[in-house]
């Protein structure tokens, strides 16, 4: 298939573009490199010395024969993304180009306004652009499971069948997420499925839960092929986090009590599942939702699996619940479904399968270049404008509950 992957240069952009490639489908990639930008705004880094895009673009190629072609550019400014779109004419687009990370929409205004602009633009424009140059075209794009939060309900895959008052209806599933992040992604979905309705669109929602690891086949390659690694107190997600502390020997920071319950998945799964919708596509006029993730935990769940992993390595993670950044519920019922991806021939990875060699031996390898001044949460959900200051050690101990 002629594949088109927008935030190719980011963590599931370049895994995925890679995969695909390496199927032999014919694949391009968008970025505009805002998230090596918005790394050093924060002052941290990847734990993983990535390469620049091009250098890694040209790795691939020598290393495969595989060309993947790179457009430079901004999917929130029209122009360019309709007229990559035209000159492309993708089968494909999937669309991983936003800003992602909860902590970074919650610094203050600034960023709360930027990261909605940034996504929810950015997508309009898409579905414009497919609406104007490309109508065939299938959009799969990357939501979050984050859009549903934690109902006390179990969660449907996009939408659920509600009787009320004697009449009955399948409706989108209530969304109540937890970030302007999360909420960027509840927009967005919105929107897709209102360009379905009206212009008869293609899409494909994938509510991704929290994904881990950094090693699939293809980056494992050649080092210049490596992909991004994130584990700083806005960009890290907790699973990367907390293999990161345990490689250092840092106590594992288990937000309150540690309840909170996610769906998670590893990128070899991510990467599979985007073909796989991509393969399938959606009919005319459909806004597909597939729940993309292969199995729950809770936080304090991981760390306890974070530190028996460590253990068999030698090293020693202690548990420190400390006071949580975010008002998010600590305890709660869990249950989302997700049997679509599985029914279209996903077979997952598990975890207990996967934590020794995709994360702790990387978090390892690279320990060298870990801050530990980046591992506390200084972004306060309460708070309309946070102010940035790097941590110190020492401050562990205040926070601790
Ligand atoms: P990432 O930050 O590593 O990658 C995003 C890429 O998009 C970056 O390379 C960035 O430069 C690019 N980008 C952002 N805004 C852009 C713009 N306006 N124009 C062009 N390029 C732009 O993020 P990721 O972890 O790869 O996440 C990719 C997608 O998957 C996001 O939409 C995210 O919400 C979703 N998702 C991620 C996770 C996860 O755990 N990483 C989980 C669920 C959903
Ligand atoms: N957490 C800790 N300790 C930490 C870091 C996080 O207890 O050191 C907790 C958080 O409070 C939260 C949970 O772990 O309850 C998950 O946090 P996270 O930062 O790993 O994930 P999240 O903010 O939800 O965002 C990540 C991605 C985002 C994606 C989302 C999927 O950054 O792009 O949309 O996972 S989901 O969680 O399903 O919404």
């Amino acid at each position: 298939m002629k594949v088109c992957v927008l935030g190719g240069d980011g963590y599931c952009g370049w895994a995925a573009a890679l995969y695909l490639s390496k199927k032999g489908h014919e694949v391009s990639v968008v970025d505009n490199f805002a998230r090596r930008t918005w790394d050093h705004e924060l002052g941290v880094q990847t734990l993983t010395p990535i390469q620049p895009l091009a250098d890694r673009l040209r790795a691939w190629y020598e290393l495969t024969g595989h060309r993947i072609e790179l457009f430079v550019g901004d999917v929130t400014d029209y122009d360019f993304l309709s007229t990559t779109i035209d000159n492309l004419r993708p089968e494909a687009v999937v669309h991983f180009a936003e800003q992602r990370a909860a902590p970074y929409s919650m610094i203050d205004r600034k960023h709360a306004v930027f990261t909605q602009v940034n996504n929810v633009v950015g997508t309009l424009n898409l579905l414009f652009a497919i609406r104007e140059f490309q109508p065939e075209c299938h959009v799969v794009k990357l939501g979050t499971m984050g859009e549903y939060g934690t109902p006390n309900i179990d969660i449907e895959e996009g939408y659920i069948r509600v009787e009320h008052n004697g009449r009955s209806d399948v409706l989108p599933f209530p969304k109540q997420p937890g970030s302007f992040y999360h909420l960027s992604k509840v927009h967005d979905s919105h929107n897709m499925m209102f360009a379905c309705k009206i212009w008869g669109l293609r899409a494909t929602d994938l509510n991704q839960g929290v994904v881990y690891g950094t090693v699939t086949d293809e980056v494992t390659l050649d080092e210049a092929l490596i992909n991004r690694f994130d584990y700083d107190e806005i960009f890290g997600t907790v699973l990367n986090r907390f293999c990161v502390q345990a490689a250092v020997g840092h106590p594992l920071t288990v937000y309150g009590k540690g309840g909170q319950t996610r769906g998670f998945l590893d990128i070899r799964d991510t990467v599979r599942c985007v073909e796989l919708a991509c393969l399938n596509p959606a009919g005319r006029g459909e806004c597909r939702v597939y729940n993309q993730f292969t199995e729950q935990f809770s936080v304090l769940e991981l760390a306890e699996m974070v530190q028996l992993a460590g253990r068999e390595l030698g090293l020693e993670a202690e548990i420190r619940h400390i006071a949580g950044p975010r008002v998010e519920a600590e305890q709660h019922y869990y249950h989302a479904k997700h049997s679509k991806l599985i029914d279209l021939g996903l077979k997952p990875h598990y975890l207990s399968d996967s934590l020794l060699d995709s994360l702790m031996n990387i978090a390892i390898k690279y320990r060298d270049r870990i801050d530990t001044a980046t591992f506390l949460p200084q972004v306060r959900w309460e708070s309309a404008k946070n102010e940035r200051r790097r941590s110190t050690a020492a401050s562990l101990s205040e926070t601790v509950i």
